[in-house]
Formats: C-alpha cells, sequence, structure tokens
C-alpha cells in the first residue's frame, strides 16, 4: 500500500510541531507549504534529519507552490496571520479570510479528495470559509479546537484533583473563544461525574467555575505568558489526535468544529460538537441533553460565531 500523504499548509509553529509529530508517528510522507520562501525547505531539511536519530522513516519536505500538495490524503492548514496589537478581530478575520480563499483554491485544485482539518483563527469561522473556498463535502472539513479546549480543561482538573490526566474525560462545546463551553455534567474522572468527585474531593463548586473560566482563557493565558505567538504544542497535539482518527478509520467521538445542520437546534454553521471521525472524515454529529444553562451558554456562543460568518460574507461577496 502507498504510503500516505500529509500536507501542511503553514509552516510556522503549530505546522513545524505538526511535522515533527507526524514524521515521529511515521503517519507517512509530509509536505510543508508556506508562502515564505525557503522557511518550509529549511523546516524539511531541519525535520529530516531527526530521523536517523528517533528511526523514522518519512520524507518531509518544503514547497512554495501547491501542485507539491497533489493527492494529499489529509491536509491541516495553520496558514495566516495571528492578531497583533492594535489589530481589531475585524482586520484580522479580512487578512485570514483572503488567506483561506488562496489555501481552500490549492486544495480544491490539488487534493479534492483530503480530509481538511484547519487550525487557523479565528477557527469556527475561518473552518466554515475554507469549505466554501475549497467546495469540499462538509464531511470532508473539520476545525481543530475542542480537542485542545477539552485537554486544557482536563489538564487544569487533574491538578487541582491531584489524580492522573488520564483519567479526567473533560468536555468542551461551542465556539473556539471566550464564549466556549466546558459541560461540566459531561466531565467524569474515571467515570465519576467531575462534580460528584469535587464533593469527595471537598473542592468547592467556585472552584470548578474558576477552572472553567481558565479554560476558557487558555489561549490567552499562554499568549500572555509566551508575550510573541500562541500555544503550538497542544494545537498540534490535538490536530494529530483528528488526523489519526481519519487515516485509522477509529470512529472515534472528538469535540470538533464540525458543520452542524438541524441539530443542536442549528442550521448550516460550524461550532464545536461532539464528533465521530473515521475514514468518512466526520460520520457523525453526536447530539447530546444539555441543561437550560448549558443551552443558553452554546446559544452564547454559537451567536458569536453566527456574527463572524456575517462579517465574512460582508468582507467578501462570493460567501454571501
Ligand atoms: P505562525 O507561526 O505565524 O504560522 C503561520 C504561517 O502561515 C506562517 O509561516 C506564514 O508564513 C504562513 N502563511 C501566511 N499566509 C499564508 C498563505 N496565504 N499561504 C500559506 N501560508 C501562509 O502561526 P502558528 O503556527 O502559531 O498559528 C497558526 C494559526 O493557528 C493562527 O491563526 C493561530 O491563531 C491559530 N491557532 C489556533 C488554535 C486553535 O485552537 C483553533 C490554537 C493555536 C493557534
Amino acid at each position: 500500500m502507498a504510503r500516505k500523504k500529509i500536507a501542511l499548509i503553514g509552516a510556522g509553529m503549530i505546522g513545524g510541531t505538526l511535522a515533527h509529530l507526524a514524521a515521529k508517528k511515521e503517519m507517512g510522507d509530509i509536505v510543508l507549504f508556506d508562502i515564505a520562501e525557503g522557511m518550509p525547505q529549511g523546516k524539511a531539511l531541519d525535520l529530516s534529519q531527526c530521523g536517523p536519530i528517533e528511526g523514522f522513516d518519512a520524507k518531509i519536505t518544503g514547497s512554495n507552490d501547491y501542485a507539491d500538495i497533489a493527492g494529499a490524503d489529509v491536509v491541516i492548514v495553520t496558514a495566516g496571520v495571528p492578531r497583533k496589537p492594535g489589530m481589531s478581530r475585524d482586520d484580522l478575520l479580512g487578512i485570514n479570510l483572503k488567506v483561506m480563499k488562496s489555501v481552500g483554491e490549492g486544495i480544491k485544485n490539488n487534493c479534492p479528495d483530503a480530509f481538511v482539518i484547519c487550525i487557523t483563527n479565528p477557527l469556527d469561522a475561518m473552518v466554515w470559509a475554507l469549505r466554501e473556498f475549497s467546495g469540499l463535502p462538509h464531511n470532508k472539513v473539520v476545525g481543530m479546537a475542542g480537542v485542545l479546549d477539552s485537554a486544557r480543561f482536563a489538564t487544569f482538573l487533574a491538578w487541582e484533583f491531584g489524580c492522573s490526566v488520564k483519567d479526567v474525560n473533560a468536555f468542551v462545546l461551542g465556539g473556539h473563544g471566550d464564549t466556549m463551553v466546558p459541560v461540566t455534567s459531561y466531565t467524569t474522572i474515571n467515570g465519576i461525574p467531575v462534580n460528584d468527585y469535587a464533593k469527595i474531593k471537598g473542592v468547592s463548586e467556585s472552584r470548578i467555575d474558576e477552572i472553567v473560566d481558565r479554560t476558557r482563557k487558555g489561549g490567552g493565558e499562554i499568549v500572555g505568558l509566551l508575550g510573541n505567538g500562541s500555544a503550538y504544542y497542544a494545537p498540534a497535539t490535538s490536530a494529530i489526535a483528528m488526523a489519526e482518527a481519519y487515516l485509522g478509520d477509529q470512529k472515534r467521538i472528538l469535540p470538533c468544529a464540525s458543520y452542524v445542520e438541524g441539530k443542536y437546534g442549528l442550521d448550516g454553521l460550524y461550532v464545536g460538537v461532539p464528533t465521530v471521525i473515521g475514514a468518512g472524515g466526520t460520520e457523525e454529529v453526536i447530539e447530546i441533553e444539555l441543561s437550560d444553562e448549558e443551552k443558553n451558554n452554546l446559544k452564547v456562543s454559537t451567536d458569536a460565531v453566527e456574527e463572524l460568518l456575517e462579517a465574512c460574507k460582508s468582507l467578501d461577496g462570493s460567501l454571501a
């Protein structure tokens, strides 16, 4: 069987980390694509030289030519610019929307059968726009956010309880941003509902609320500490888990920014929901029972996503 091909569009901090992880796991041959000349080629060369030491066998190439992503099985998109001081959310939206247009066309023309995972922010709007521009089926284009947000929630809970992160199954829904919805009712410590476990361990409700709040602001906390740039290790690890679920037809249920039509009372937008990922891409969106408060929180979150989509449509008439 031919080796799988993984195309990484954007060879920056997350792109480079994705390449390293994918190579270590021998997921396939890797193409690092970027508009910056020399940089993806340099990273590819550097990463290739890890092979003899780590013992992985993967061909890693850098490119500035979309033709080199031809036939990719998986495409992970991190292309774009981060928000800089003084830049409004709309400024960022405008710039990254244009990036999604060129990336979408590159995918459509070179690897229309790929499973595409978008990471570029603002996530829920960019994955929607990328799908529109690429014209791929909705089940083959997905956004990465919930796996990361849930991992942040799980990490903070494990620290609080002094338990292993392996035993925490945390759950975050909604858009990627301050309005995301960490769902405590579906969060367990090895099957024990988190609120029950908090009582056992003498952890107050307000402490759990603080952890929920820290999760919501988890990206910003890292931006503040780094001083330049945003998180990249855990975002890359999260997208790799999604790619592995697709390539291995694992049928994992992962919180992803998936296209929702009908479920959760939503119609035609991408937002974080539990999703089955297998060989068919995003095979099913799972609709879970939510409390009234969780429903309200999800509504606030999806309203924020809708607003971004309207902004995209007014910035690019072809999306209207
Ligand atoms: P960075 O290191 O700046 O890499 C972005 C790369 O995109 C750079 O190398 C650019 O040269 C390249 N690029 C810009 N325009 C284009 C284009 N038109 N075509 C191809 N490449 C282009 O950023 P990063 O890797 O740290 O982050 C990438 C994106 O992920 C940003 O938008 C972040 O905001 C986002 N991000 C999302 C999450 C989520 O959880 C959703 C988490 C962390 C970062």
